[in-house]
């Protein structure tokens, strides 16, 4: 095409260009030539879909050209790489991001316009992967995107499900799944990679023998085998060269029909082991659900590490060369126990296919792993029934009790005589039917542990890891969790971006975080606070505006608070604790209509696993009491409550933008980090939190007076649960909360049924392991008192914009180099532009 540009636009374009070129006319013929190359389209007749197509092309052809050139660099430079086994991404829609990490977002928007295109529209048609459940899966994500910025060299390793999390309905205020078809119209962001392939066997026995030099042997005899299949994606660090690698592995049969079965004639048996190898890849696991009997993710766990750990092995011997330094090559950290079985298999691969010796695969093993531990709560430990494990991977069993009885001795050696401890340590519970303890196996087969906030950090060295820390105190770790500023920030909230780099002077920010701080000398300036309002107003605009499309519920932006709490559903994340404050209010403008109070918009979001049967009802509960306020003239000008639906990565980019509050009301000791907190708290919302995860940490950094902090310590959790906890007492001793729990079951919010709502007000009242009613009234004072403030605007909005402009230590990318720094010992590759 001519080139009618400005002269600064490179000249006649080559197919080099054109294919690669990141100037305007480069981007608009890219465009062109990728609908018609790739999609058969021209203008006039391509749907939509189509348009997303060849714009998501267009971007990745310009990030294959620096991934070519990483992956040339690490390999010449046996750069020492990370890798990152993680079950789940939760990696939401890469078109805005990459768009942004590449540094064209306002190009690609001005091609857009030439080309007569809705850019908006097209951001709009992409489906994001959901490949995990909720943080644990979105820091992985963020993580991808910090290793890359900070220029570490890194693959991750996990899974591509074909179906990733369910999307939430609503009906009727209940959770309704349906099925995640992601990948049904095609996902331009992979490259299969038909033959970087592995076996991955199940079943079977194992059959011991001596060889020539008399060293014993082991061969593995496999009844299954499936195929594991790599689909790469390209991961672009923030204006950096840098680009790594997502691996996905992809569950098939070794061969499209088993011959030999199809030659005796068992046709369709054979077509049934293809279907039953293509399961292992087929769906995400819902979390928050007991893991009774699910063998099936058992093998997924299998496959995907097996997958990986021979695809590093393959690499290192393709690069470096012997095995014997395999963990210079390779750091490996273990996204919690999901992959923990990596510990039995790089042993496995050693000794049985590479003839090492015990001794020689364990010192590479230990110092290859490292295990993160990123909950406390004892349903969510995984163990695995021996039987299980027997029937499923023999060959693993015998190394873990290898294992395990190695372990065991150096127990009893420095511990002597005390047999309760080396029960208590075992690598197998064998209280009850036998089980294998996963975040056993992790942390003895690791050179480091870490937690994933300072407190979490420490509380493992108290309870679940008490022991392993005793015996070897300098193992243990804290790495506080991070979030990238690039999708929580740039992407999600562009005015913002924009007001923070016009303040600070620079946009230095978006790559140190630190620089935030150069801020805090305009909190004060009321030019800054009135800009800083409106960016906020416009973000609940648009929020308002999707709400009221999507589940008809009308918000007012001007005039009322956006009170949000936006997480999986969870009994200990306490949602409930939040309806009992709304009902409060409700309560109180029934009696008062006149009262003066600053109008809110209570905005719940979250999905609750299928299974999970009181954090559903809670669910219905919000709607339910959302149904009432709603509808009610007495008060729905003072308060409304919305329910987002489907609450993921993308919507979740449409609320944090539109808080005023961020509610982080967790039972102290019971979230692990959170990371919601910290997306928030960037975008300017003030947090109502209790002293759990990182809102310890987010406090000291913002200050205790720019935090509404309320509710009982961990501690004093602790010692409340000791003396024996009676939620009857507060109930009985508190005449407003007995009435506000009375409420939910008095029929007023179930159109007369006294019972739907029955099992959870029990509940709270007879158990209440998470201490709603402990809390309640320290909760509602602290609401009051946010009320207060919030209607004093100069002193809130200095509050939100210290709030952003500490938030430096929440960034990804600032975990990232503690991990490198202090767990991994990798230094950056930087690769230029
Ligand atoms: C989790 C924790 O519950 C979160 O607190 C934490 O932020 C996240 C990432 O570390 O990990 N653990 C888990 O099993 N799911 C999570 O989201």
């Amino acid at each position: 095409a001519p080139e009618t540009e400005a002269p600064t636009e490179v000249p006649a374009a080559t197919p080099e260009h054109t294919r690669t070129g990141m100037s305007k006319a480069s981007l608009k013929q890219a465009y062109i030539d990728n609908l018609f190359y790739i999609q058969g389209r021209f203008r006039e007749v391509a749907t939509p879909h189509d348009l997303y197509m060849a714009a998501a092309f267009t971007v990745r052809d310009r990030m294959l050209d620096r991934w070519v050139k990483s992956a040339q660099v690490y390999k010449t430079s046996h750069a020492r790489t990370v890798c990152y086994l993680s079950a789940e991404y939760l990696l939401g829609p890469h078109l805005a991001n990459n768009l942004v990490n590449l540094g064209i977002s306002e190009v690609a928007r001005r091609a857009g316009e030439e080309l007569d295109l809705d850019f908006e529209a097209i951001l709009e048609e992409e489906e994001e992967p959901g490949l995990g459940n909720g943080g644990l899966g979105r820091l992985a994500a963020c993580y991808m995107d910090s290793l890359a910025t900070v220029q570490i060299p890194a693959i991750g390793y996990g899974i591509r499900y074909e179906f990733g999390i369910f999307d939430q309905d609503i009906q009727n205020g209940w959770q309704v799944e349906r099925s995640d078809t992601w990948l049904r119209n095609g996902n331009p962001w992979e490259i299969p990679r038909p033959k970087i392939s592995f076996p991955v066997r199940y079943g079977g026995h194992t059959e011991h023998s001596r060889d020539q030099a008399g060293r014993s042997r082991v061969r593995w005899v496999a009844d299954m085998v499936v195929s594991g299949v790599a689909f790469d994606t390209p991961v672009l660090g923030y204006g950096v060269g840098n680009v790594n690698l997502l691996r996905l592995w992809k569950a098939e049969a070794p061969e499209s029909f088993d011959f030999q079965v199809f030659n005796v004639g068992d046709y369709y048996g054979a077509v049934h082991a293809k279907i039953e190898a293509e399961t292992i890849s087929k769906v995400l696991y819902p979390n928050d659900e007991p893991e009774a009997g699910k063998e099936l993710r058992l093998k997924q766990q299998y496959f995907f590490v097996s997958c990986s750990i021979q695809d590093m092995i393959r690499l290192h011997l393709n690069t470096v060369g012997p095995l014997e330094t395999f963990h210079e090559k390779f750091v490996a950290q273990l996204n919690d126990t999901h992959p923990a079985i990596a510990v039995a298999e790089l042993m496995r691969l050693l000794m049985d296919d590479h003839a090492m010796p015990w001794d020689a695969a364990w010192d590479i093993t230990r110092n290859t792993f490292c295990y993160t531990n990123h909950t406390l709560l004892p349903e969510a430990l995984e163990t695995w029934s021996v039987a299980l494990f027997e029937r499923l991977l023999p060959r693993h069993l015998e190394i873990i009790y290898e294992i395990n009885r190695r372990f065991l001795d150096t127990v009893r050696v420095r511990y002597l005589g005390d047999e309760a401890r080396v029960a208590r340590m075992s690598l197998i519970d064998e209280t009850g039917g036998r089980r294998i303890r996963m975040a056993h196996l992790a942390v003895v087969g690791s050179r480091a542990v870490n937690g994933v906030a300072a407190l979490h950090s420490e509380l493992i060295k108290t309870t679940i890891l008490k022991d392993f820390y005793e015996m070897s105190p300098e193992r243990f770790h804290n790495v506080t969790n991070g979030v990238t500023p690039r999708r929580f920030i740039v992407v999600s909230n562009p005015r913002l971006a924009e007001l923070i780099t016009e303040f600070c002077g620079h946009d230095r920010w978006i790559r140190d975080l630190d620089c935030l701080r150069d801020l805090e000398e305009h909190a004060e300036d009321p030019a800054l606070q009135a800009r800083w309002r409106e960016v906020k107003t416009a973000a609940k605009q648009d929020l308002a505006l999707w709400l009221s499309q999507h589940g008809g519920v009308v918000l007012d932006p001007q005039t009322m608070m956006f009170d949000i709490q936006a997480k999986r559903m969870h009994e200990y994340k306490r949602q409930h604790l939040n309806v009992l404050h709304i009902i409060r209010v409700y309560q109180r403008l029934k009696q008062n209509p006149n009262l003066g109070m600053v109008p809110r918009a209570f905005i719940f979001g979250g999905k609750a696993a299928p299974g999970y049967y009181m954090a559903k009802l809670m669910i219905k509960l919000i709607n339910s009491v959302a149904e009432v306020i709603n509808n009610d003239p007495q008060v729905n000008g003072f308060i409304r409550v919305a329910f987002m639906a489907d609450f993921n990565v993308k919507n979740g980019q449409r609320l944090y933008p539109a808080a005023d509050l961020s509610e982080q009301i967790s039972l102290a000791g019971k979230e692990a980090s959170g990371t919601g907190n910290m997306k928030f708290s960037m975008n300017g919302a003030l947090t109502v939190g209790t002293l759990d995860g990182a809102n310890i940490e987010i406090r000291d950094e913002v200050g205790a007076e720019n935090f509404f902090l309320f509710g009982m310590t961990a501690e004093e959790v602790r010692r409340k649960q000791a003396e024996g906890y009676r939620p009857w007492d507060y109930y009985h001793g508190d005449d407003e909360l007995r009435s506000d729990i009375d409420l939910v079951t008095s029929g007023l919010f179930s159109h007369g049924d006294t019972n739907l709502f029955r099992p959870l007000a029990d509940h709270l009242i007879n158990q209440d392991p998470f201490m709603v009613l402990a809390d309640y009234r320290a909760y509602l004072n602290c609401q009051d008192r946010i009320s207060e403030v919030y209607d004093r605007p100069a002193e809130w909005d200095r509050m939100s914009i210290l709030n952003v402009a500490r938030m430096g230590k929440f960034s990804s990318d600032r975990s990232i180099r503690d991990y490198a720094e202090r767990i991994w010992g990798i230094e950056p590759k930087p690769i230029g532009i």
